[in-house]
């Protein structure tokens, strides 16, 4: 190959120029409105330097529901290639290149940022805290994440996609059988996203352990923060093996080391059981986040506390442990024998305890509630028996030798989709409604919300459910194609359609949000849903700094308690309030991050060395930079607080 066959478009089909022609319109439609309505300086000034836990939350949002659009164009073309047996849609290569991304582009870069996006708005609040532990760190995650994913969505146009599946394993994604750039994008965006996500770990864990008020103890956390921190601990323990993981691939791939070759010493399986030793904990770190939102919604809208906060507290410790005791339960199949195989079958199906004590509870908090079915409650109420079918077929799948039946045919694939989908799409999108008063000061739109939940439940259920049927028959994931002798057609066409439902509803939710950015009224104060935790006693939309006075916590359901029983929320005076300043660095930095990924996707040394020389520098920079933030003056604050129902009133 020579040098600049690399950058080749690597299909050269219609869709992918219709594609880079379309990305181009939309980037010189954006520049020119940005420079038309003179909004650079804005953008600048309050977006692309700021360091509010509010604003990064939004971003990570927006990044959420774009990746949430590529992966679902992808997942729409896989649905069509085998909607109809021997199809000629995509090809084999082409069919490997869409699965690969689609499964990275919607763990990596759309559940999470989607988890941070909530976790960035919310935790601080719900702690009654001014800020994360480090604000600007908390850019520099956002950026970084914000780059890999630009990096990893430039490839299908330049040079190629991945092509060996979300999990990459080796010896499939070395050299010799990955010969495009693909594997190389694979490695150098997720490392970097990786790192910002790391980075989010510990600032997470900082200011959930350092930056609650200090009357709030550790068992008076409400359980979204309950679950944000042991997220957080997950990806602290799991987070350096990806890193280390994705380190040593792209040393194979690029520097010519024998680590996971078949040959020279190399180990293949190595992959494998780094890659997982990631990968399960990484699964938690997905529905932890969703377990925490459910529990939210449930006790707000069943009109009670939360049944068995201390057995969901231990419950979350417990999976979390359990977590990383698991992973080999992704290969029972490839040889480790049967002592190892026993052992890894009975911790996997030990985890199915603290999470069926979970469901329990969210069942017996709605017992003798009082239920309202909102948006975010369906979405939670249809994610119980949706969720328990995921967490039944884990249980089948993690026995080893009933294993070899379903491994890595469609049950599995059916198995994932229903814990991930109802564990963390259906949990998101209820976290966003729930929350969206408090994020943009006003409601989606309940009854569009309705519509959009019941299309994207059953389009759901329509697209995974006959899977589970096509796999036990033996229809081998990842598959470009089959004959029509096997007799999957039907039911893969039935796929096809659910797909269609599915991406309809999703369709409807983006309605909603344009619809209600328009014409959803705007006075609705800032506890519409009766809500029962912190961050609800803050205004809507919130103010930069949060709390005016630090709040008063006696239980786990301080808001609740301030509104039934009349505890004082806020004492004391005002005082002056302490806030970070902005900063370009971590954009500017992350941006070289992304020029040094891009060099090394394609050995360009030069460009590699000289970044890797200016990400030194924006380090060095910032140690020796003296920045002490500002003040906000007591005046500016009681302006402000003027008109804000909870906070004038000192006694309710
Ligand atoms: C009771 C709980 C669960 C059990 C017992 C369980 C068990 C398993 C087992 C044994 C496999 C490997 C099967 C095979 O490759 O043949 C698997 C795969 C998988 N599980 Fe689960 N699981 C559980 C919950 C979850 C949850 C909560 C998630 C995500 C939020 C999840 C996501 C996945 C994914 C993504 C894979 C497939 C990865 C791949 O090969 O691409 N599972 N599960
Ligand atoms: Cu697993």
């Amino acid at each position: 190959m020579t040098y600049f066959d690399r950058f080749a478009i690597p299909h050269p089909s219609p869709a992918i120029y219709a594609s880079m022609v379309a990305i181009g319109l939309t980037v010189i439609a954006i520049l020119f409105g940005l420079t038309y309505f003179k909004k650079w300086g804005y953008l600048w000034r309050e977006w692309l330097t700021t360091v509010d836990h509010k604003r990064i939350g939004i971003m990570y949002l927006i990044a959420a529901l774009l990746m949430l659009f590529r992966g679902g164009v992808d997942a729409i073309m896989l649905r069509a290639q085998t909607a109809v047996p021997d199809n000629t849609l995509l090809d084999a290569q082409h069919y490997n290149e869409v699965f690969t991304t689609h499964g990275v582009v919607m763990i990596i870069f759309m559940a999470m940022p989607f988890i941070y996006a909530l976790m960035n708005f919310i935790v601080p609040l719900q702690i009654g805290a001014r800020d994360v532990a480090f604000p600007r760190l908390n850019a520099l995650s956002f950026w970084l994440f914000f780059m890999g994913a630009m990096l990893f969505n430039i490839s299908f146009v330049v040079g190629g996609s991945p092509d060996a599946g979300w999990t990459s394993y080796f010896p499939l994604a070395g050299n010799d059988f990955s010969t495009s750039v693909g594997t190389n994008y694979y490695l150098l965006s997720i490392q970097i996203a990786g790192i910002g996500t790391l980075i989010s770990g510990i600032n997470f864990m900082t200011t959930i352990f350092k930056m609650r008020v200090p009357s709030m103890t550790l068992m008076k956390m409400p359980m979204f923060t309950w679950t944000a921190l042991i997220t957080n601990a997950i990806v602290v323990f799991a987070f350096p093996v990806l890193t280390v993981v994705l380190l040593l691939g792209t040393m194979d791939r690029l520097f010519g080391t024998h680590i996971f070759t078949m040959t020279n010493g190399g180990m293949d399986m190595l992959w494998a059981n780094l890659f997982w030793v990631w990968g399960h904990p990484e699964v938690y770190i997905l529905i932890l986040p969703a377990f925490g939102i459910y529990s939210e919604i449930v006790s707000t809208f069943s009109r009670r506390n939360l049944y068995g906060y201390k057995s969901m507290v231990a419950s979350i410790v417990i999976i979390s442990f359990l977590s990383f005791l698991v992973w080999a339960h992704h290969f029972f199949t490839m040889g480790q024998g049967a002592l190892a195989n026993s052992i890894f079958s009975i911790t996997t199906m030990a985890i199915a305890i603290p999470t069926g004590i979970k469901i329990f509870n969210w069942l017996l908090t709605m017992r003798k509630g009082r239920i309202e079915f909102t948006v975010p409650m369906l979405y939670t109420i249809g994610f119980i028996p949706i969720f328990t079918i995921g967490g039944v077929t884990g249980v089948m799948l993690g026995m080893a030798s009933a294993d070899y039946q379903y491994h890595n045919t469609m049950f599995l694939v059916a198995h994932f989709h229903y814990t991930i989908i109802p564990g963390v799409v259906f949990a998101m999108l209820a976290g966003l409604t729930y929350w969206w008063p408090k994020m943009f000061g006003y409601m989606l739109s309940e009854k569009i919300g309705k519509w959009a939940f019941w299309f994207i439940a059953i389009g759901f259920n329509v697209t995974f459910f006959p899977m589970f049927f096509t796999g036990l028959d033996g229809q081998a994931r990842r598959m470009y194609t089959y004959s029509e002798a096997t007799g999957y057609g039907p039911l893969n066409l039935l796929s096809f359609a659910g797909a269609i439902v599915l991406m309809a509803g999703v369709a409807i939710l983006v309605y909603n949000i344009y619809y209600s950015t328009r014409y959803a009224p705007r006075n609705i104060g800032s506890d519409p849903w009766n809500a029962r935790t912190l961050e609800w006693a803050t205004q809507s939309p919130v103010q930069s700094y949060n709390f005016a006075r630090t709040p008063h916590v006696e239980s786990t359901e301080a808001f609740w308690d301030h509104k039934k029983k009349g505890k004082p929320l806020f004492k004391g005076k005002i005082e002056k309030i302490h806030m970070p300043n902005n900063s370009g660095m971590p954009f500017i930095m992350s941006s070289i991050f992304f020029v040094w990924g891009f060099s090394f996707v394609f050995s360009m040394w030069i460009p590699a060395i000289i970044t890797t020389i200016a990400i030194f520098a924006c380090m060095a920079h910032r140690s020796f930079e003296k920045d002490d933030g500002y003040y906000i003056p007591v005046e500016e604050i009681e302006a402000t607080e003027k008109d804000s129902e909870v906070l004038t009133d000192e006694t309710r």
